[in-house]
């Protein structure tokens, strides 16, 4: 059932966001996992106040840096990335001239090839990782998205990896390569794992980092360098995990944080 959301209502972004997740499923891009993890997300979203933080910034910028740098960058997309944010994997992708690949842990031809018409929908022009494309594997890896292509990840020096599940990361640093994560938890094993760890929602951190790359894109390579070198994760991760314990902090010492007064409830009584 698809429900019209008024702008009006104070929750509206986040119930569009939920709302594509849904459309999403029902026409079998996102998987039943996928609307377990987008709950996940939005808790964690929902105690950071659903804003992107600071360190989310300096990791966005270090991400764009590296990806800057990168001989062969990847975007690789998976269903809930597809249907959340297609038009800024497209517009990313051809600023930091990235390829886009599809990877999936519940991998299905059907759903590869329902992803990749999405993006091309939104201009992408070619989409890696459909069908005998493929072909690749990751060692190491016994999930589904072992499967990469010769020409996308399998070369990659830098991957993004979005809302991703963990196994892989491990996969991809073993085999040498930099991976940037968008995860809202900063404690999952994609999050620690990563290089670069943007904790923030994906709905808001696609269309800044375009933002940020369209900036970075004109710097030399010594001041993309400069960047990186600066740039610390552990520190990121720390940061936003003390964004959360302050923000926990300050409501528990708040108590109510809504400016709703029950009085005319009380006086209809
Ligand atoms: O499309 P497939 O087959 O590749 O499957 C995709 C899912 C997402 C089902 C799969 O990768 C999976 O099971 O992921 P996990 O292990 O549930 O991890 C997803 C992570 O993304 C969790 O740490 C969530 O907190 C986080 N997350 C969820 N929604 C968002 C998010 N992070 C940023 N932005 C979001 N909107």
């Amino acid at each position: 059932m698809e429900v019209k959301i008024p702008k009006s209502h104070p929750r509206y972004k986040s119930l569009v966001t939920r709302e594509k997740i849904v459309r999403g499923f029902m026409e079998s891009i996102v998987v039943p996992q996928g609307l377990i993890a987008h709950g996940r997300g939005e808790c964690f979203d929902y105690i950071l106040g659903e804003r992107t933080w600071p360190p989310a910034i300096k990791a966005m910028k270090a991400a764009v840096a590296a990806m800057l740098l990168a001989k062969h960058p990847v975007i690789s997309v998976n269903g809930n990335t597809a249907v959340l944010v297609p038009e800024y994997i497209v517009k990313l992708a051809d600023i930091v001239n990235a390829k886009i690949e599809v990877n999936l842990f519940y991998r299905t031809r059907e759903r590869e090839e329902k992803i990749a018409n999405l993006l091309k929908r939104y201009g992408a022009k070619e989409v890696l990782g459909v069908g005998e494309d493929a072909s690749a594997t990751i060692p190491e890896l016994h999930s589904e998205r072992r499967r990469v292509s010769p020409r996308g990840i399998l070369i990659a020096d830098v991957v993004l990896v979005p809302l991703e599940d963990g196994d892989r990361t491990e996969a991809l640093r073993k085999m040498g390569k930099t991976v940037i994560a968008v995860d809202l938890n900063p404690l999952s094993r994609t999050a620690q794992a990563a290089n670069i760890t943007i904790v923030d929602n994906i709905v808001r951190a696609m269309p800044k980092m375009v933002e940020i790359a369209k900036e970075l894109k004109s710097k030399t390579r010594d001041e993309l360098e400069q960047i990186l070198k600066t740039y610390d994760n552990r520190k990121i991760l720390s940061e936003a995990i003390q964004i959360i314990l302050n923000r926990l902090k300050e409501l528990a010492q708040k108590g109510v944080y809504l400016d709703i007064s029950l009085t005319p409830y009380l006086d209809n009584a």
